[in-house]
């Protein structure tokens, strides 16, 4: 049956594009009910509006949270008007029959783009306009519902070819229509929540972008999106390089696992020296001790103040970019003297919790491995335990192991990294690496640690590993064979423990 528009409810948050509907209304003598933004912009055209807080006699609360939620106005969008009952109970209450929705819902999606706070995002969920859309959708039978401003101009049409009427066919589609605004609508939100917090402080950072000097290469053009200056104060040097950058996530990464004074030394993301000692210049001695070779053109990261003494050993040595959260006036005229050596004192930032890498033809997102595993989580699987000294040990190394390239084996004694084997495509390459790594730069390996960032495969590792000196050994385990490098371990009288929790990092 075509329905004749008498009353239009009208509530836009957007109002381009209204104007030529608004007169197409007018012409036909519908009476208009509008919210506040939308009734003045319609009064401003000249045509006879009623504000709809005249029609509830409630004024619009909240700062706007509740302006159409209201009996009045929703008992007039989804009365049957095939019913005698709710005829009469619109009668007996006063409403009026409402036959033309027009919203235009809260930007909710643009506002989180915008990279906005939390709580402008939320105040941007649409409650009133959204349960209008899907009202006036539902008495489709009797109600026209326009949920976007692109059916503006097809409705002005119908409403001046058809002189104010329309059919049950056009209502249908329109409500079809609606429902999948609404449906995406409320999907958006979905996809806001499920994602919580750490979408917006990442999509905050990405508004500002700084263009390299290049990639990685010369040859590659290359450009940061994030906002490196609110992470950072530079002090002195040159303009951070792409390889800079990603060394210095890395280093950002791994510092943020030590508590105590603790140094450590990167090169290529890899951990090339760490040390932590009560007195941060302790703590740089012995993580250049690990590799001094290494160490040279490196991004260094302290996690305490760095004192003059400090900054002078330090000095000694070309590196890329230091880190730290303060420096002492006299540390910094020393390091300053040399113009091209990056100097950073890193701000307490929170950073997104999820990581994004290009593959195929598009990206994968995943959480950030932020799991520690204490010594209590760590299960002795051997007759022999470890003793205190090495538990304290391999909870460092497996620090280390966490943030090192897969294949992964660390071997560390006292607080410090004595070598680690990185990024090799057999484990038992990955400790052989680490083993003629120590040896080379004189250290004795007769009661060190070795981590592992996943499983032994077969018992070869913890065989060689042992011949070489290590007392205690950490892997997360799960090997079908697990069973056979612990009877090795127990033949070798070392001790073993798993944490069950795998660090791969590739
Ligand atoms: O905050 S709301 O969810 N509460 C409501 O009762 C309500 N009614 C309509 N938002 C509500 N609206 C929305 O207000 C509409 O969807 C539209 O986006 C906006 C129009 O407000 P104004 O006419 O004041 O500019």
């Amino acid at each position: 049956h075509p329905v004749q528009i008498k009353n239009a409810l009208i509530s836009v948050y957007y109002k381009d594009n209204l104007e030529p509907i608004i007169h197409e209304l007018n012409r036909l003598g519908v009476k208009i009910y509008s919210t506040g933004g939308t009734e003045t912009f319609i009064r401003d055209l000249g045509v006879d509006v009623i504000a709809v807080e005249d029609l509830t006699s409630y004024p619009s609360i909240l700062g706007g949270r509740v302006k159409t939620l209201h009996p009045k106005v929703f008992g007039g969008i989804l009365a049957r008007r095939s019913f005698d009952s709710d005829e009469q109970q619109l009668a007996q209450y006063q409403i009026p029959e409402i036959d033309l929705v027009i919203v235009d819902l809260y930007p909710f999606e643009e506002t989180v783009n915008s990279g906005a706070s939390q709580e402008d995002i939320i105040e941007k969920i649409d409650i009133g306009g959204i349960s209008l859309i899907r009202a006036a959708a539902k008495n489709f039978k009797d109600v026209v519902i326009i949920a976007s401003k692109d059916d503006y101009s097809d409705m002005e049409n119908i409403l001046r070819t058809q002189n104010g009427e329309t059919t049950i066919d056009q209502r249908r589609r329109f409500a079809q229509k609606a429902f999948n605004i609404s449906s995406n609508y409320d999907t958006a939100i979905f996809q806001y929540f499920d994602h919580a917090e750490p979408m917006p402080v990442f999509k905050q950072s990405i508004q500002t972008s700084q263009v390299l000097r290049y990639g990685e290469n010369p040859h590659q053009k290359g450009t940061f999106y994030g906002n490196f200056d609110a992470m950072f104060t530079k002090l002195n040097g040159k303009e951070l390089s792409y390889n800079n950058l990603v060394d210095v996530d890395a280093a950002v990464a791994l510092i943020d696992e030590f508590t105590e004074p603790t140094i450590a030394i990167l090169k290529h993301t890899n951990a090339c020296g760490v040390a932590t000692r009560n007195f941060i210049k302790e703590a740089w001695v012995d993580a250049l001790a690990c590799d001094p070779v290494s160490a040279f053109g490196g991004v260094i990261i302290a996690n305490d103040e760095i004192n003059a003494e400090t900054a002078t050993e330090i000095d000694k040595i070309f590196y890329e970019v230091l880190i730290a959260p303060a420096y002492t006036d006299e540390a910094l005229q020393v390091l300053q003297a040399k113009k091209n050596r990056i100097v950073l004192i890193r701000q307490p930032v929170e950073l997104p919790l999820k990581q994004f890498k290009t593959l195929l033809n598009g990206v994968i997102e995943q959480d950030k491995d932020l799991v520690v595993e204490g010594t209590d989580q760590m299960t002795a699987v051997t007759s022999k335990k470890p003793g205190t000294e090495e538990l304290k040990d391999l909870f460092f190394a497996n620090k280390i192991v966490k943030h090192t390239k897969s294949n992964t084996i660390v071997f560390a004694k006292n607080n410090q990294l004595m070598a680690s084997g990185v990024g090799q495509t057999s484990r038992v390459d990955a400790l052989k690496q680490a083993i003629v790594k120590a040896e080379s730069f004189g250290f004795d390996l007769n009661g060190a640690v070795m981590a592992s960032d996943a499983f032994f495969p077969f018992p070869d590792c913890v065989e060689i590993a042992a011949d070489a000196g290590i007392t205690a050994v950490l892997q997360p385990g799960g090997s079908i064979k697990d069973k056979d490098s612990i009877a090795m371990c127990d033949q070798k009288n070392i001790a073993m423990v798993t944490t069950g929790v795998r660090h791969f990092k590739h």
